[in-house]
């Protein structure tokens, strides 16, 4: 069993896209280990999204992902970081596979309805970066 971490961003948040989005993880086998909503603030969506900072759209990331409320998850299963990656499909909803919850839920390349690690060190700082181990049992 492998533990990622997950984002459901503001823009499907403020969709209602919240429920169907956590319907379809349990409906792919999922386990739902944490799962809380927050409204991050802009440094800690800064914090978040650090190893981007240089990129040139790190002001508008961090303005987006602190615009509103989000839901922050930790899901397990086997190959868990994979399977997620490919439940949400390409980063640009334009280009994602139909039945992907990118494509069915992302707005834009940056609004993109859901957030998953990439690699086993990235899901356990994001991991951490939300979730304390008590909250994780
Ligand atoms: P992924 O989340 O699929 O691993 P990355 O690591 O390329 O994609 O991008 C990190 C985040 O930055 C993505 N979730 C995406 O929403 C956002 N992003 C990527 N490229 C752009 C861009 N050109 N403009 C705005 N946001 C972007």
């Amino acid at each position: 069993m492998e533990r990622t971490f997950a984002i459901i961003k503001p823009n499907a948040f403020a969709d209602g896209n919240s429920g169907k989005i956590i319907s379809r993880i349990y409906d792919e086998g999922f386990k739902v280990v944490g799962l809380k909503k927050l409204y991050l603030s802009k440094v800690e969506a800064e914090g978040f999204y650090y190893v981007h900072k240089e990129r040139p759209f790190f002001a508008e990331l961090t303005d987006f992902m602190s615009s509103g409320p989000c839901v922050v998850m930790v899901l397990e299963a086997d190959n868990a970081i994979q399977k997620w990656r490919d439940l949400m499909g390409a980063t640009n909803p334009a280009d994602a596979t139909e039945g992907t919850l990118r494509r069915q839920f992302g707005a834009s390349l940056g609004e993109n309805a859901t957030h998953g690690s990439d690699a086993p060190d990235t899901a356990a700082f994001e991991m951490g970066y939300f979730f304390s181990g008590l909250e994780l049992l």
